[in-house]
């Protein structure tokens, strides 16, 4: 049971535009509702008029965006007599459909790189109690694989090549629209395996138009801007890529799967695809959390450091509402986090007031 105002998950508030019925039992951890945060003091530093909102969906219950489209999928797996389900994955997926298989009381089993995922999301993983295969491999090696074993086991996929991901992950976009009361002008966020763009571009349409008997909410559409890792960037390069290479190991993806969609998404909406640096991406989320207290993974950054070249250089006009999506939470990636405040060690001293006193005063 629950009050009115009892967020219990995005099935819930959104049932209408989803693929359910009253008797569908759903799997859910209360995702979505995620904070849709203005940035304050990075707009005042780099000296320009625009309203940059960042959508932080590392507040989802298992730190990333993957909720979204899990609830959904592992719901319908279950509603068609799954047991098990399987993924590949650069490490949220993974932590992801282990814990909504927990909730649901199945079996999941997931494919990740070996030693190339971030710390936390192989704790979650653990804790959630998956089956846990590392491959010597990439994650597109993983993709081919879960493919191919689906087709000779008793197991449900849950990537985003199940269409449940995409519609589940598709209510990001009706979140932001409702908080705005518009679409945003611009829609900048980071492509892996381009599930979640595609599913954005899904949500802002079905938005915009009547939908399943439902008047459009908006007429607006956004500009997608969809930003890689420049060791990972299939769509600025124009065709897939062997050996991906990024230290944002959440899009060390060099095939994505949802190749045709995301270019649709960027024809239809007028967008375009760019690359970013290792140094850049990282210096985005050190930005992020230095100057507006929001602490997202490497990956995430790709959209803050995409917008920010992209405002600078006029792309992105002044008096523009831009929205990032920062999809997932830094604190599953705490080497890297580490790494990059080397300089920043903490003073040991003596536990004394004098020194602490001294130590206050020294950094003031
Ligand atoms: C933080 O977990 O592909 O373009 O296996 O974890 O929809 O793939 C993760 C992708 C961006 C890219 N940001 O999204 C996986 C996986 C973070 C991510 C992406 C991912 P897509």
């Amino acid at each position: 049971m629950s009050t009115p105002n009892h967020h219990i998950g995005l099935i819930n508030r959104y049932k209408a535009r989803l693929p359910i019925n009253a008797n569908t039992r759903i799997i859910s951890l209360n995702e979505g509702n995620t904070p849709l945060i203005q940035l304050q003091n990075i707009p005042r530093m780099i000296g320009k008029d625009v309203d940059i909102y960042v959508k932080f969906e590392g507040l989802n219950p298992t730190g990333s965006f993957k909720d979204r489209g899990m609830t959904m999928a592992v719901t319908k797996a279950v509603e068609e007599g799954s047991r098990a389900i399987i993924c590949a994955s650069t490490g949220n997926t993974s932590a992801s459909a282990a814990a909504y298989a927990a909730r649901a009381v199945i079996k999941a089993f997931v494919l990740i790189p070996d030693g190339k995922i971030a710390l936390g999301k192989l704790a979650q993983t653990l804790m959630y109690n998956a089956t846990i295969i590392q491959i010597n491999g990439n994650f597109d090696q993983g993709m081919e694989l879960v493919k191919e074993v689906a087709t000779h086991a008793p197991v449900t996929i849950v990537n985003s090549i199940n269409p449940y991901r995409i519609d589940g992950q598709k209510t990001a976009a009706f979140e932001i629209v409702d908080d705005l009361g518009q679409a945003p002008d611009y829609h900048c966020l980071p492509v892996g395996n381009a599930g979640n763009i595609t599913a954005y571009w899904k949500g802002y349409k079905e938005y915009s138009m009547e939908t399943n008997s439902i008047a459009a909410v908006t007429a607006k559409r956004p500009v997608m801007c969809g930003y890689q890792a420049a060791g990972a960037a299939p769509f600025v390069a124009g065709h897939m890529i062997d050996n991906p290479e990024t230290l944002a190991t959440a899009i060390r993806i060099g095939r994505p799967q949802s190749w045709d969609f995301a270019w649709a998404a960027q024809k239809e909406s007028g967008g375009w695809f760019d690359k970013f640096s290792d140094e850049q991406i990282l210096a985005a989320q050190k930005m992020l959390s230095q100057y507006e207290g929001i602490f997202c993974e490497p990956a995430s950054a790709t959209s803050l450091a995409g917008a920010l070249q992209d405002i600078a250089s006029g792309k992105i006009p002044e008096g523009s509402t831009i929205v990032c999506t920062l999809t997932g939470n830094g604190i599953k990636d705490p080497d890297i986090a580490i790494k990059q405040c080397a300089d920043a060690k903490p003073v040991t001293i003596d536990a004394s007031l004098d020194a602490v006193k001294r130590a206050i005063l020294d950094n003031l």
